[in-house]
């Protein structure tokens, strides 16, 4: 290892002095192993060391490198010891087969991260998050170099192991003891550790760039959540119209007049006095000529066995004709299982309540971390979230595969008489995280509902190039 360090030390892999990190922080030290594609035995000798430092119970079918600087690392390793590799695109092509994960793999085979630098873990889960959103299980990340400022806890947390070859600090004592640097940088390199301990992954999450729906729709395992992303795209709106009107005959009405302008139609079809079974194919027949998608915001809340009852059965037969629904996580993961059983043989999606609109609720803090642990045990029926103010969560790293849809929306903030509270489109989705604007009341009290529908989607879309720009 000291020879190694050396040698790195040797081609200026690392240097010493004040130098502006990504996460906008200074540092006393920067390494840059891009360099080490220059220096094949080196590149070789990092590969082997970075295997034979896994402990022998790390078990894994493929390896993937974090683009760009460990591709060549994870590329060496792949081809000494005979284990398939994959590759991560940065950017997803718009033509050809459009993949995130390139290569050749079984779902659940379990897939090695491969890293040269890690600080706050932010990268690795940036590769973790579409290598699981398509099957593969990831359970651990092997890495160069720790720079100990909360890698290894912040991927913990998210369930990644991270095993270090040279940890920052024992490089430094390396070089100092060799006489390469004195002691008094030593010192401030310890200090400027001590200071910056953890650095949050979202500090550097938030200066990379936004993912946009297309590529977000690659990272997608659920399909109905893929289709979403793609008539989002497609028809370039992030609307969904509440349809809370009186009758089965009105909403039909302004589904027809409305469906041009929205991705997902929401209904409540309990308050509806003239249902009838074959509302569900008439309502069908309106999403297909306008391509959305049926949002049923049914709102199921109990034990599996129950709401599997609901969703199929009833007078209602949710199941046959909505393409979403959502549910609470109350009680507790089984009421996913409940809803997957009957739903992703048929390719539906579920969306989880993480956070309320309405004053007072409390789906808050720990209750909304909770459902985003769910949603990403499940990404595979589980396509997201309605969300209120993503932005703001405290729980991580939240799977870019996952939709936020927010309710709450008019022109104006505000609310009404019994606790609904207002943002605008602008406010949801550039401050507030989110990805699709659910608006009742703001368009079917309108004078001309298709017209302010149409407001509501150049308002929304607007805002989500401004997020992406
Ligand atoms: O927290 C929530 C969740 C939902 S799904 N708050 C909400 O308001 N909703 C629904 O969004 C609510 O049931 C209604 O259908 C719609 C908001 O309607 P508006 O008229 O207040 O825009």
């Amino acid at each position: 290892m000291e020879s190694l360090i050396l040698e790195l030390h040797e081609i200026g892999a690392v240097k010493f002095g004040n130098f502006k990190l990504k996460s906008g922080i200074y540092s006393p030290v920067y390494i840059d192993l891009r360099l080490i594609v220059s220096y094949p035995s080196l590149l070789s000798q990092i590969s082997h060391t970075l295997i034979s430092s896994l402990p022998p119970s790390t078990s894994f079918d493929l390896v993937c490198g974090v683009p760009y600087t460990a591709l060549p690392i994870a590329t060496v390793v792949s081809v000494s010891t005979n284990i398939p590799m994959l590759m991560r695109r940065k950017e997803i092509k718009d033509y050809g087969t459009s993949k995130a994960i390139e290569g050749v793999f079984d779902k659940d085979q379990t897939c090695l991260i491969i890293e040269d630098l890690v600080t706050s873990g932010g990268s690795v889960l940036e590769t973790a998050a579409p290598l699981r959103a398509v099957g593969l299980r990831v359970s651990d990340a092997v890495v160069l170099i720790d720079r100990q400022q909360g890698g290894r806890e912040n991927l913990e947390e998210n369930g990644i192991r991270l095993h270090s070859m040279i940890r920052l600090t024992d490089m430094v004592r390396v070089l100092r003891e060799k006489g390469k640097i004195d002691e008094g940088v030593e010192a401030s390199l310890i200090r400027f550790l001590e200071e910056n301990r953890r650095v949050s992954v979202e500090k550097v999450k938030g200066e990379d760039r936004v993912f946009g729906f297309k590529e977000r729709s690659e990272l997608c395992r659920n399909p109905m959540g893929k289709k979403l992303f793609e008539v989002m795209v497609k028809k370039e709106t992030n609307l969904c119209l509440a349809a809370d009107v009186g009758t089965a005959a009105e909403l039909l009405d302004i589904a027809d007049k409305v469906g041009p302008e929205i991705c997902m139609l929401k209904t409540h079809v309990d308050i509806l006095p003239d249902f009838t079974s074959d509302f569900g194919s008439k309502l069908r027949a309106i999403a297909d000529k306008h391509k959305f998608l049926i949002f049923e915001d049914r709102k199921f809340a109990d034990i599996g066995n129950t709401v599997t009852m609901q969703y199929e059965g009833g007078v209602f037969k949710i199941l046959e004709w909505a393409d979403i629904i959502n549910a609470h996580i109350i009680s507790g993961p089984g009421i996913v299982d409940g809803l997957k059983l009957k739903g992703l043989p048929r390719g539906k999606g579920l969306l989880l309540l993480a956070e309320m609109s309405s004053a007072g609720n409390l789906a808050t803090g720990d209750y909304t971390a909770a459902a985003v642990k769910i949603a990403e045990a499940h990404s595979d029926f589980v396509m997201g979230f309605i969300s209120v103010n993503p932005a703001s969560w405290k729980c991580g790293y939240v799977y870019p595969s996952m939709i936020h849809a927010t309710p709450g929306v008019q022109m104006v903030k505000g609310g009404d008489a019994l606790g609904q509270q207002y943002n605008t489109p602008h406010s949801v989705i550039t401050e507030r995280g989110s990805d699709i604007i659910i608006v009742g009341r703001g368009i079917i009290k309108a004078e001309n509902p298709a017209e302010t529908a149409h407001e509501y989607r150049l308002e929304g879309w607007k805002a989500y190039l401004e997020k992406c720009s």
